[in-house]
């Protein structure tokens, strides 16, 4: 590992913490996280710009392959715009539900519950459209290859539900296929693929959860230690 004073500089912001605190962050971070539900009823309260964007920095800060940071957040508020993608996103998901998805898939989703009406996507107060950089680099504007597009857009978009999650504010997580509408609904080029769209907001006061999201693998069923 090269680590010359013309490229490196000293690892300082680190936080470092007692063991104790570790382990009541750690908890205390799980206990938070635990909470969050995918939501699919929004009110339309109406959440200040300057909350997304600070959600948005965290999910930029993410780790991405070489330090491209492959990722573009269309954070879409307007009324029209989100018409316009509701409609899109609905026609898509009627072919889905009407049959292209499969006898499959559609008995794996039943227990969610989920149709083709998506009247959130135009209640929500906020849209995060998220696409992929195939090309770029560290700096806008360059035209390199990128590396682990997805496995970047992925992590970042985790990070973004956390922080959301984080700030107060619900999300849903929706996946309209095919969504190349998307790159015209927000003003993006053809070389940028529409990733997932995360719907941002408070939940309805009458929202419901499935039971079906409340089954989480215990510990032993996700990780092993070796
Ligand atoms: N995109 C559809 C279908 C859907 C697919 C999966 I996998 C889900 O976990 C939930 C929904 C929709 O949003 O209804």
């Amino acid at each position: 590992m090269k680590t010359d004073p013309e490229t490196h500089v000293p690892l300082e912001s680190f936080p470092a913490y007692p063991l104790e605190e570790m382990q009541a962050r750690a908890t205390a971070f799980h206990a938070q996280m635990v909470s969050r539900r995918s939501v699919r009823a929004f009110a339309d309260t109406s959440v200040p710009q300057d909350i997304i964007e600070h959600c948005v920095l965290t999910a930029g800060s993410a780790p991405s392959g070489a330090n491209h940071q492959p990722w573009f957040f269309a954070c879409v508020g307007s009324a029209d715009r989100k018409r316009e993608i509701r409609a899109a996103a609905e026609a898509e998901e009627r072919e889905f539900y009407a049959g292209k998805a499969g006898e499959d898939w559609l008995d794996a989703l039943a227990p969610i519950g989920t149709d083709a009406d998506k009247p959130y996507m135009e209640i929500a107060p906020w849209l995060i459209c998220i696409f992929a950089q195939r090309r770029g680099g560290v700096r806008a504007g360059d035209d390199n290859k990128n590396y682990y597009i997805h496995e970047s857009v992925g992590i970042a978009t985790g990070m973004l539900i956390a922080a959301c999650h984080n700030a107060g504010l619900a999300t849903l997580v929706h996946t309209p296929n095919p969504m190349k509408f998307l790159n015209e609904a927000c003003g993006r080029p053809p070389t940028e693929k529409p990733f997932l769209i995360l719907v941002a907001g408070y939940p309805a006061a009458d929202a419901m959860t499935p039971k079906h999201a409340l089954i989480k693998k215990p510990l032993g069923d996700i990780a092993s230690f070796l």
